[in-house]
């Protein structure tokens, strides 16, 4: 290496986008311009230095051939996937131009944004496009499909739902992963896990799937889908029968707790055992457990909100955690949302739509102003929402002009009418928090734009300018919006600056270690005016009260005709090491072999159906089919069938397991909550051609 190609080198601090809890922090090696190398960096205390099966190979996909680089215009029907280059001046006169004539003719509700947390940096996530939709006056997307209903589940028992820092976990005599695949989803907390573990904790899994997590622990609890409640109090019944309840602790801490008992009393063990499919003696055995190994954690994240009852169940899990004194660990989002400065504006006037029902939004008759623009950005909607027939429906109108901002041709972005070429990760700005731990980062770019893609908000900021839209900060610069996120005058913020990012590329938010929202019902506040110190707010009393195990409508002790036609259950989980949502649906080098989203399903239930392994099916219901191959699996429960979910349907005529999942949001605001992906029933058949085969009709 000569002189000129050392001082050409740089190492460049950031950290991964990706919505996964572990953000982790990473250097990437840029040499004459060209990113050579991408590793974590070694310094982080929670992500130590590695990445993972799925970002390993990130540079890849940033010089990926499939990258699209310039914008694009449909010339063919959409979703066939046919463009022409354009240059970003027409590309960026063209939207502008629609969306003033659409909202000159129906009003700014016309235009419905649709984003997700395909980047979860929060600048180039929201912050210029949430004040571009806001000067616009456009639909407003309640971004409910993750994390919301266990947010609300939380804050009904918790208020404020902030769970323990993450790190805790490694002091815990036993841990709990309730409804949570961590090896696969959260995988940086999994060393923690092990050292607690090593000093003796066992490690119990909850979930009705044999996840790769269920296989590492010491006990694998297997309830069938959806009757977690049923379990709560079933074990919260057997730790009041043996009197383990410090009733004078729970009713100090927490209002609500006679109705509580009076519940899991009326719920005999032996309903609870029935509702759940497990033994009598397990569920006393897990209640004394919990209560005999102190100290305890009960850790849930996301995946049992995706449920119609899904609420109920992160309510219960948390309650649980109060009456047995057990520590409770959840999303850490919160501890961010509460620290950052809020930037962006405040809820408006304009109707809110819930991102799980985009088919129905796209598709319903009535709708007064309808739904003429889609600016679609960090999401593949066409992939991830549930309903997808709907969905593609909606996609395909002649009438909707949708824009897509992409960094690839996925199933959604072959439906718009324009395509916008957008950076990844490294070749833009943006300030990190995380969900899995409590720390902050700074992703500088380490490269410049490939091609002619720009950022989002760079994007938004030209769109403003050409629509001549009158608002604060729509031509803030990243860094800007950067500083301004980190400038609250929060305690957990003190002596975090952009300077300080910039040296060490992240820092914990200034949490006293040891801090519990369950013990110390106190949460500090920014400080009020110029001259007024930090304060506090209270968090009032933990909140338990009445608690019913609901079966959802679409589940196996729901609706008895639907089950009757669809006794199924289909669950669509994240099970594979190199996806992460959608993003890698579409890489070769990403699918697992074979390459094809088989359908699980256990032996009894394949037999019934006369499949064999490795057989050609078609998986159906009332929303849609599809066809895929079955494969004869030993770690699910008879009634039960898992596809993994992320898969693009590559073409218009094909679908994705989205095809058959339910929209219906739980709750009683419909607009508020996740769908219920996983309260799907389905009938499974052999493929047509299969059948012919087995009938000897056909070769
Ligand atoms: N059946 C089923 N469906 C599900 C789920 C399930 O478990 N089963 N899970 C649900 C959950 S929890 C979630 S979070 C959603 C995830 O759904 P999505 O948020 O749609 O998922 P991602 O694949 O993370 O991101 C989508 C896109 O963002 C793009 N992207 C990345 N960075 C940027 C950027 O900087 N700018 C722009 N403009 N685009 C960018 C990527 O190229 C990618 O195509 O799916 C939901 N859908
Ligand atoms: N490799 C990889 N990692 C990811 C993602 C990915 O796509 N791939 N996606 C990221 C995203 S967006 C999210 S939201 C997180 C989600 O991370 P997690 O919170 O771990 O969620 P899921 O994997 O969706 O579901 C977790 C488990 O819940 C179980 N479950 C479903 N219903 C029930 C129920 O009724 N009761 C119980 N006890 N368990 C139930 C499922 O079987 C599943 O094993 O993962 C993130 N990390
Ligand atoms: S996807 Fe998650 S585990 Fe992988 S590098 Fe990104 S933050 Fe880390
Ligand atoms: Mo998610």
């Amino acid at each position: 290496m000569n002189a000129a190609m050392i001082a050409a080198t740089s190492v460049v601090r950031g950290a991964c986008h990706h919505d996964c809890p572990d953000t982790c922090a990473w250097e990437v090696t840029v040499r004459d311009g060209v990113a050579v190398n991408l590793r974590g960096d070694p310094s982080h205390p929670f992500t130590d230095g590695q990445l993972c099966p799925k970002v390993n190979p990130f540079l890849d996909r940033v010089y990926h051939p499939d990258r699209l680089l310039r914008p694009l215009r449909r010339v063919g029907p959409k979703g066939e996937g046919r463009f022409e280059p354009v240059d970003w001046d027409a590309a960026i006169a063209e939207i502008a131009d629609r969306i003033g004539t659409a909202v000159a003719q129906h009003g700014g509700e016309t235009v419905l944004p649709y984003s997700l947390d395909g980047t979860q940096g929060l600048v180039q996530k929201g912050v210029l496009a949430d004040r571009f939709f806001a000067a616009l006056g456009a639909t407003q997307l309640n971004r409910h499909i993750c994390g919301v209903t266990a947010w609300h589940g939380a804050a009904d028992v918790l208020g404020l739902p902030l769970g323990a820092d993450p790190t805790e976990i490694a002091s815990a005599r036993t841990i709990v992963l309730w409804g949570t695949n961590t090896l696969l989803t959260n995988r940086h907390l999994w060393p923690y896990v092990e050292q607690a573990h090593g000093n003796g904790a066992s490690v119990i899994v909850v979930d009705p799937v044999s996840t790769m997590t269920a296989q590492r622990s010491d006990w694998h609890i297997q309830p069938r889908p959806g009757t977690d409640v049923a379990l709560v109090l079933g074990i919260i019944g057997v730790l009041d029968r043996d009197g383990l309840i410090d009733e004078e602790r729970v009713s100090a801490a927490a209002s609500g707790w006679p109705e509580l008992r009076a519940e899991a009393r009326a719920l005999s063990l032996d309903s609870a055992a029935s509702i759940t499919g497990l033994a009598e003696a397990d569920i006393i055995s897990l209640a004394h457990r919990i209560s005999h190994q102190q100290p305890a954690v009960l850790r849930a994240l996301i995946g049992m909100e995706h449920r119609e009852h899904g609420q109920d169940i992160h309510r219960a899990v948390a309650a649980l955690a109060v009456v047995s004194g057990s520590e409770y660990m959840r999303s850490t989002q919160v501890y961010f949302d509460t620290a950052f400065a809020d930037i962006v504006p405040p809820p408006r006037p304009q109707r809110t739509f819930n991102m799980s029902a985009l088919g129905a939004a796209l598709t319903a008759a009535a709708l007064q102003p309808p739904v003429t623009v889609l600016l679609n950005y960090g999401c593949n909607p066409a992939a991830i929402t549930p309903d997808q027939n709907r969905v593609l429906a909606g996609l395909g109108r002649d009438d909707l002009f949708a824009v897509v901002i992409e960094q690839f041709m996925t199933d959604t972005a072959r439906y718009a009418d324009i395509v916008l070429p957008t950076t990844t990760q490294i070749e833009h700005l943006d300030l990190m928090n995380a969900w899995g731990h409590l720390y902050v980062s700074l992703n500088l770019p380490a490269i410049e734009p490939l091609g002619e893609c720009l950022p989002n908000t760079e994007i938004f900021r030209r769109l403003a300018d050409a629509l001549a839209l009158d608002a604060s900060g729509l031509a803030d610069s990243d860094e800007q919006m950067a500083r301004d996120l980190l400038a609250s005058g929060h305690p957990w913020l003190d002596g975090i600056t952009y300077e300080r990012l910039q040296r060490d590329g992240w820092a914990r938010l200034a949490v006293p270690a040891g801090w519990s929202a369950l013990a110390d019902r106190e949460v500090p506040l920014p400080p009020s005016g110029v001259d007024a110190g930090a304060q506090s707010r209270s968090l009032g009393p933990i909140r338990l009260g009445t608690l019913r195990y609901r079966p959802a409508a679409e589940s196996a002790d729901g609706d008895a005709e639907l089950v009757e036609r669809y006794p199924l259950a289909l669950m669509s989980l994240k099970q594979h090491q190199r996806f992460l949502n959608s993003h890698y649906g579409g890489f070769e080098h990403h699918l697992p072999d074979p390459p094809e989203p088989r359908l699980d399903i256990s032996a009894a239930d394949a037999e019934a159906r006369g499949i064999a392994g490795g057989d050609r099916v078609r998986v159906y219901n009332d929303r849609g089919e599809l066809f895929t191959s079955a494969a004869i699996s030993d770690r699910l429960q008879p009634g039960l069938v898992t596809m993994p979910f992320g898969w693009w349907a590559g073409d218009a005529d094909a679908r994705t397991v989205n095809v058959l999942t339910n929209a219906a949001v739980g709750g009683d605001d419909p607009d508020v909550g996740s769908a219920a992906f996983h309260d799907t029933l389905v009938e499974v058949e052999p493929a047509p051609d299969v059948q012919q085969t087995a009938n000897g009709a056909s070769s």
